[in-house]
């Protein structure tokens, strides 16, 4: 594997409407994240990534983009951009914003002229087709529910391919002239003096065509969009052609948003030269998912957690560098999914803390994991402002769920809970801002905060800087790094344990994933305790007694 100048970095997620709210409006803005530029060097992340920021009419939050040469107005301006990237690049940080190009917004030109003139040139920008005998072209279902055609306005006859949300026509990759447009805007992006891009839900771009029904998968009779995309080949032509003509050239940093991936296909997505520089292990996050929707998901155990993660590290060891989280702007909070209910606290945090962030890979972390942001509660689906939520209560409900039940699993499952305005403080509002913010403030910002946990030395936020500061020790770096991750104690129940490992030393990470004390084999003395979550660690000979949810970071002799 090739060296690349980010294999050391520690990368971090901004929700920009959820971070930093400048100017009182309620809505987190590029000021914002520029204020808290030196707060996010002190906790020691080098790569920032943003969702989007560009004109948008914000129905899937920025992922429907208007125009992608500006910024919306609500998170500031292009001078604004411009200023976050020089300030970055100041503290030597590096900005990627979010590359979102599956679909476009309705409300972008392009598609405002395909539905002036279906026929024209715009017109082959986007996937536009006419009813076949009084039915839709197939019988696909969108991520957001309900069939992925939309009437096009102005025509009766004719439907265009939304696989989000119909306000996110796709664009029609097949077309050269619309590839052209995407590269350029790439490298203009790239010219700006931004790092690279985080890629968006980017395997949707290839299509099996012609457009043909599935078997369905709901009572509805439609078919979710995997089952296509699991029959559609050739999406690398489009990814190395676009990484020939934008990427490449600019030695840009590129993160994937992959799912369903072929096995075959890692060394292409990314090996040496692959598409993308890494791309995100989705294994835990799509665990226990049910196509039925989300009042048929199954919970995670400790163990599952342990077996996807050794999993996903195994496929990837001799290809290249995953990209590691536990949580997104998309998903629950990782404290409220991967620690099992009711065991949420300090010691749990950090557990899962070091368990992920010492992985062979590139560590993320999202806004507010680094104190512990838990999942949130609502009193009505009226307070609920994801459009994926929206649409998995309407579905529970119609499987026979009550309201209150279904309520229950947008709280678990739901968007919303990494949306929730940073907790900065204490005071109103969490310090997120001035005014009345967008979405509800998770209520227990009183206990949870970043200011308290500034003050406390034993704080997760805290760990989490240690964490940071071990791997970038020089005595520990290179292992961290690049040595091998081999699994240890893989059949013990409750344990997640593995080795770093090169010619130069053994590290051992081990946790105790659970709420009972247990002793557990060490395969070599200790030489030397590196870290632990908890004030005491109990290692005797060939033996470590551990405390409940207790994680350890060890130097093995030999
Ligand atoms: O997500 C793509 C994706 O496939 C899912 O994570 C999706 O959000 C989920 O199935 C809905 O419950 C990306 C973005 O991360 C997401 O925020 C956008 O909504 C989506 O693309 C469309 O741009
Ligand atoms: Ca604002």
């Amino acid at each position: 594997m090739k060296k690349q100048w980010w294999h050391d970095k520690v990368a971090y997620q901004i929700y920009p409407k959820s971070f930093c709210d400048s100017n009182g409006d309620g809505i987190g803005d590029i000021q914002g994240i520029i204020s808290k530029l030196d707060y996010l060097k002190e906790l020691g992340v080098d790569i920032i990534w943003l969702s989007p920021c560009y004109l948008s009419p914000l129905a899937d939050q920025g992922y429907d983009i208007a125009d992608y040469y500006q910024i919306d107005p609500r998170f500031g301006t292009m001078d604004d951009m411009d200023e976050l990237i020089a300030e970055a690049k100041k503290r030597n940080m590096f900005i990627v914003m979010d590359l979102v190009v599956n679909h476009c917004s309705d409300e972008h030109e392009w598609f405002r002229k395909a539905c002036e003139d279906p026929d024209g040139e715009y017109g082959k920008f986007f996937y536009i087709e006419k009813a076949k005998d009084g039915k839709l072209p197939c019988n696909w279902r969108s991520y957001f529910g309900g069939p992925v055609w939309e009437k096009l306005p102005g025509h009766e006859d004719r439907y265009y391919l939304h696989v989000f949300h119909k306000k996110q026509p796709d664009l029609n990759w097949e077309n050269p002239r619309v590839r052209d447009e995407i590269y350029n805007m790439i490298n203009w992006w790239l010219d700006r003096g931004l790092a690279g891009f985080r890629i968006d839900a980017i395997i949707n771009i290839k299509k099996a065509l012609p457009f043909k029904d599935y078997p369905a998968d709901r009572e509805d009779g439609l078919s979710s969009v995997h089952n296509m995309l699991h029959e559609a080949v050739g999406v690398g032509q489009f990814l190395g052609e676009m990484r020939d003509r934008t990427f490449a050239p600019h030695q840009a940093f590129t993160v994937g948003e992959v799912f369903n991936e072929k096995e075959e296909e890692l060394p292409d997505f990314i090996g040496d030269n692959g598409y993308f520089s890494t791309m995100f292990d989705f294994a835990e996050t799509v665990f226990g998912n049910d196509r039925q929707g989300w009042h048929k998901s199954l919970d995670i155990t400790p163990d599952d957690y342990r077996n996807c993660v050794f999993a996903t590290q195994k496929k990837v060891e001799n290809i290249g560098f995953i990209s590691n989280i536990i949580e997104n702007h998309d998903e629950p909070r990782g404290v409220s999914r991967y620690i099992p209910a009711g065991e949420a606290c300090p010691a749990s945090k950090k557990l899962l803390a070091a368990l992920y962030f010492l992985l062979r890979g590139l560590p993320w972390i999202y806004q507010g994991q680094e104190i512990g942001m838990e999942n949130t509660t609502f009193s009505s689906i009226d307070e609920v402002d994801d459009i994926a939520s929206i649409d998995n209560y309407k579905v529970a409900l119609a499987a026979g769920v009550s309201e209150k039940e279904a309520l229950h699993y947008v709280e678990k499952y739901g968007r919303d809970n990494a949306r929730t305005p940073f907790q900065w403080d204490a005071s109103a509002n969490a310090g997120f801002t001035e005014g009345k913010p967008w979405l509800k403030v998770n209520p227990n910002y009183v206990s949870i905060n970043l200011k308290s946990q500034q003050e406390d030395p034993d704080s997760l936020y805290h760990f989490y800087r240690k964490l940071i500061s071990l791997r970038r020790n020089p005595a520990y770096q290179k292992t961290l790094i690049y040595g091998k991750l081999i699994p240890y104690l893989q059949d013990y129940h409750n344990v997640m344990a593995y080795f770093r490992k090169d010619e130069e030393q053994t590290l051992l990470i081990i946790g105790n994933y659970q709420r009972q004390e247990q002793t557990l084999p060490l395969p070599a003395p200790c030489k030397k305790l590196i870290l632990s979550n908890l004030p005491q660690a109990d290692i005797q000979g060939d033996q470590v007694h551990m405390a409940g949810y207790q994680v350890l970071v060890l130097e093995l002799e030999g």
